[in-house]
């Protein structure tokens, strides 16, 4: 029997209209954006995959609950929802809200990292090494080796390598590691899943020689779901209940709200440890806000606590997954080289292979973004070079492995048809990819530079010729 064909869990009730653009408005526009990305404006935008932060469309039923927002500047009633939101599904004990997910990095960085302490990750993420780095710490690659190689089909690359984090202990000692930074779903490497295997084990062994686990539990929801397909032994159990058990191995989490949990700002900071707890929320004030609030509007925190109940349905992140699936697979279909295997949160193409007649001190993602946007107005974000900085030792560009361009899909925001016109877009230029044109560097800020750098083409005045 033909496979039946499935479609999205909602139905559109209102819709936010798209300025189409003409390649020669958009070669100007993306010139005057200094070649970067993040510096055009929305309005010259037609597809908007730069990121899944913040970008979400909420339900109806989150939009009813902003109008239970309980403004009060203490102890507002929308706090204890969402304080009990968090303990249910993601287990916490104590909760400490902030505006996003680096409020969270933040305080728990000042909170727990000293001078010379070294702090291990599977693999690095931009805000989260930097509040590590100004806290005087020195972030520590744990990740397993497939997380680096773009065409490695394992399952579960975002996997802590236990030897490499065993190495390091014997190396530099469990007290000067306050703490392992376990990212589910990463990001970096493709939205690539830990197995529970893997966070159970990392677990004990950063418990047996007192190091807590920290979970960055930005898209935990996304990895529950990839453990629910791929491991044994959970394709029975249900979403929230795997969320739930992968927290059981942590101590506490980070987490950025503007993923998984539906809405458009917000973070927090869970912790069991009581002590600890009652260092954040005392530092808290200083940085974000009351401790019942942190940054957010009572209505903000409603809306999260919905929004949280949604994010583990499984109609809600099966069409999710399901959809960024959705275009990788056309792009995969026309040989475009990209993350394999398919990760959660974006399609991410290997610039590197994409391009291979520029070399990575052309910026080939950079330049990839840029001339995406030329071609069809879909915005992306440079994941390579530009992203990952300067070693703050020597002052030396990092080059990791992977050189990419993340096309990232917004929750429930755009149909299929958005998908096939995104993948035209991209199989278009990687028929001519000669077209693209390598980049330098004319601004660089010092923190987090991809943000706001700008860029000028190697030759001549367009990134993309013969436009
Ligand atoms: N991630 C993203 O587009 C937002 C902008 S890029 C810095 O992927 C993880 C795994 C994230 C993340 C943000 C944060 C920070 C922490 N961990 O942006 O501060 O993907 O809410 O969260 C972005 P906030």
């Amino acid at each position: 029997m033909r496979v039946r064909s499935w479609a999205e869990p909602y139905k559109i009730k209102m819709v936010e209209h798209l300025q189409m653009t003409t390649p020669d408005e958009r070669a100007v526009a993306i010139r005057e954006a200094g070649y970067n990305t993040f510096l055009l404006r929305s309005a010259d935008v037609y597809i908007d995959l730069l990121t899944d932060s913040g970008t979400t469309a909420m339900s109806d039923r989150q939009w009813a609950a902003m109008m239970l927002g309980d403004e009060a500047y203490a102890g507002s009633k929308n706090y204890y929802t969402l304080e009990e939101a968090v303990h249910k599904y993601y287990g916490y004990k104590h909760l400490i809200p902030t505006h996003q997910g680096r409020g969270a990095e933040h305080l728990l960085s000042k909170i727990a990292i000293e001078e010379g302490d070294f702090v291990p990750g599977n693999m690095y993420f931009t805000t989260t090494r930097l509040h590590q780095e100004l806290s005087g710490g020195q972030f520590v690659d744990v990740i397993c080796d497939e997380a680096h190689d773009p065409t490695s089909e394992f399952p579960f690359k975002g996997n802590v390598d236990l030897d490499k984090m065993q190495a390091l202990i014997d190396k530099v000692g469990a007290d000067r590691i306050p703490y392992l930074s376990l990212e589910t779903n990463v990001n970096m490497a493709g939205g690539q899943p830990c197995s529970m295997a893997n966070i159970k084990a990392v677990g004990e062994l950063c418990h047996k020689h007192g190091i807590p686990v920290f979970l960055d539990a930005t898209r935990a929801v996304e990895n529950s779901y990839f453990i629910q397909l791929r491991e044994d032994g959970y394709a029975d159990k249900t979403i929230a209940e795997i969320l739930h058990e992968i927290c059981s191995h942590t101590d506490g989490c980070t987490m950025s709200a503007k993923k998984d949990s539906l809405v458009n700002i917000g973070g927090f900071l869970a912790i069991n440890d009581d002590k600890l707890a009652e260092k954040a929320r005392n530092i808290v004030v200083v940085y974000e806000g009351l401790h019942t609030y942190g940054g957010m509007a009572g209505r903000d925190m409603e809306a999260m606590a919905v929004g949280i109940g949604e994010s583990v349905q499984y109609d809600h992140i099966r069409a999710r997954i399901g959809q960024v699936e959705y275009l990788g697979q056309q792009l995969l279909d026309e040989g475009v080289p990209i993350i394999r295997p398919i990760g959660g949160h974006g399609i991410f193409i290997d610039a590197s292979r994409f391009l291979p007649h520029l070399s990575r001190d052309q910026f080939p993602a950079q330049a990839l973004a840029a001339a995406l946007y030329v071609d069809s107005g879909v915005r992306a974000m440079e994941r390579g070079a530009v992203s990952a900085g300067r070693d703050p030792e020597t002052g030396e560009n990092r080059y990791p492995n992977l050189e990419l361009v993340r096309l990232t899909i917004p929750r429930r925001v755009y149909t299929q048809a958005h998908m096939d016109v995104t993948a035209e877009s991209v199989v278009s230029l990687f028929q001519n990819p000669e077209r693209v044109v390598g980049l330098r560097f004319n601004y660089e800020p010092e923190y987090l530079r991809f943000f706001q750098a700008r860029f000028e083409p190697i030759l001549g005045d367009a990134v993309l010729t013969g436009s």
